[in-house]
């Protein structure tokens, strides 16, 4: 076995005998690296190193943490092709998707560059005479951060970020299916300057590692994305345990079309909500809501689109689709085509390909309606619901009508049908005609009932989470 790659653990790069293999998802005979998983005592020792140093970190100057932050997205984006091509042999995104994502990463450690700034506080007169009130944030202290496979860089980076900025500590447990993104992310901040014990990396699996992390009374707060049972679970523990806690989880995010929609955006934003990144999105359009006026030529000229999608290896440039990330994932997937069939759809494409690695065609599921679990369950594939509605009222209904709350979209030339959208869509996030996937980074990302718990992240409102409040009074006499 070749060069082990290591737990960051206190400043030093730690090893164990425990090493797991990352494998490239469209090759699956190729072998991307190996990776140390954390023994239980080396996540001890990271957390006392993070509770070590963070209190001079959070005593640093403002300029010292946003010198850090500012020179990692620096690194970060000077590195952007190296570490794409890194990330979609891990992940199986296409390289401009990978690429994308390392620089989306850059930007955001370049926010919070800036926010490390502008964290403020407020000061009132106080009711009382000669007493002043001030409110302060103040870090939390060490945060532990679980992050999936899906966005192996872009996670870690905005969670990483604002916790830093805000002067905690970090002890990240990426997923151990893409180790190598999160890695490289903690060799630039090495270089970047963060100080030995302020961010540090355990790698393993998240039932072992991640949730010994959770459980550990030395961690203040726990910032979560990943799945619902997994998020219940944690949203649990730290109930027991008084901890701070932010879960964003699945989605099942509608993309209505009405009648006076025009085509072309309703196809593309179908396309691209529904399939592109292989549908691994929590934002991912998975079901396509749409008024019976203009149904069936949607239906052709989506159906005709997605058959025309290239798919192939990550890094071909050809390439508009990659595999899925995982054969468990893929079977899930095809288990989800199979049931869509069964519960009465007309299924077009989600067949295996025959060729190494993990591809499948994306699926549409003609006929379904909103009742089918094909339909109510979280795939989280290159898989989308057709459901064929009377009217906008029908439409809005079926859109709020399901566990989730992320994202949701509408197309539609109407302003009124639009507005009443965004008003009353059930969601974190409504876009109106432009994908339910797709984001800034600088205005907040989260979303409602089982979808999301806790305040939200990205933005200036990450600091939510990431800080304190505290309110002191002063009597100068
Ligand atoms: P999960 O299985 O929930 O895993 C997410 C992370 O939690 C991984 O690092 C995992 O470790 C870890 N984990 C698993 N069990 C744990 C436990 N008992 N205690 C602590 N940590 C634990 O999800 P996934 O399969 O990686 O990602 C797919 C799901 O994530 C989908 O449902 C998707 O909707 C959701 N997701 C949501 C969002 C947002 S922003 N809402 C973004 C991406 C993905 P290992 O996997 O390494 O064992």
């Amino acid at each position: 076995m070749g060069n082990v790659k290591k737990n960051y653990i206190g400043g030093e790069w730690l090893a164990s005998d425990d090493v797991s293999e990352n494998r490239n998802p469209a090759r699956p005979d190729e072998i991307i690296g190996h990776y140390a998983r954390a023994t239980n005592e080396q996540l001890n020792q990271a957390v006392a190193a993070a509770k070590a140093a963070q209190p001079a970190w959070a005593a640093a100057t403002p300029q010292l943490r946003s010198d850090v932050l500012g020179k990692a997205a620096a690194i970060m984006m000077e590195r952007s092709q190296e570490l794409g091509r890194l990330l979609s042999r891990e992940e199986g995104k296409t390289l401009a998707e990978g690429v994308g994502e390392i620089v989306r990463s850059a930007q955001i450690f370049q926010f919070y560059c800036g926010e490390a700034l502008r964290i403020a506080g407020q000061k009132f007169d106080s009711v009382r005479p000669g007493v002043e009130a001030e409110i302060t944030r103040e870090p939390i202290g060490v945060v532990g951060l679980v992050t999936p496979w899906n966005f192996p860089t872009a996670i870690p980076a905005w969670k990483s970020a604002p916790a830093l900025a805000a002067g905690n500590a970090v002890v990240l447990k990426p997923a151990e299916l893409t180790p190598a993104s999160a890695h490289v992310m903690t060799e630039i901040l090495i270089e970047a300057g963060v100080p030995a014990g302020v961010f540090n990396l355990v790698m393993g699996s998240g039932s072992r590692i991640g949730q010994a992390l959770v459980e550990h009374p030395d961690v203040a707060g726990i910032s979560f994305t990943g799945s619902v049972p997994v998020g219940r679970g944690i949203a649990r523990t730290c109930a027991e345990r008084m901890k701070k806690v932010q879960l964003e989880m699945g989605g099942k995010n509608p993309l209505v079309v009405l009648d006076d929609a025009d085509l072309d955006i309703a196809v593309n934003c179908a396309l691209n909500g529904a399939f592109f990144s292989t549908g691994q999105k929590c934002t991912a359009s998975s079901r396509l809501i749409v008024q019976a006026g203009i149904h069936d030529a949607f239906v052709e000229k989506l159906n005709a689109a997605r058959a025309a999608l290239r798919l192939g290896d990550p890094l071909d440039a050809n390439t508009q689709i990659g595999p899925v990330v995982s054969e468990s994932q893929l079977n899930g997937n095809l288990e989800y085509v199979a049931l869509a069939a069964e519960e009465g759809c007309e299924v077009v494409g989600g067949e295996r390909l025959n060729r190494d690695g993990y591809f499948q065609t994306p699926a549409l599921f003609l006929g379904a309606n909103n009742a089918m679990r094909s339909a109510r369950e979280e795939i989280f594939g290159p898989c989308a619901s057709v459901i064929k509605v009377g009217d906008f009222d029908e439409a809005l209904a079926v859109a709020n009508d399901t566990e989730f709350g992320l994202s949701s979209a509408i197309c539609t030339s109407s302003l009124k049908s639009a507005t009443t959208f965004r008003r009353q869509s059930q969601a974190g996030m409504a876009m109106v005609n432009l994908p339910t996937a797709g984001v800034d980074y600088h205005v907040p990302f989260g979303g409602r009932k089982a979808s999301s718990l806790g305040s939200r992240e990205q933005g200036a409102l990450a600091m939510e989470f990431y800080t304190a409040v505290k309110t002191s009074y002063v009597f100068a006499g």
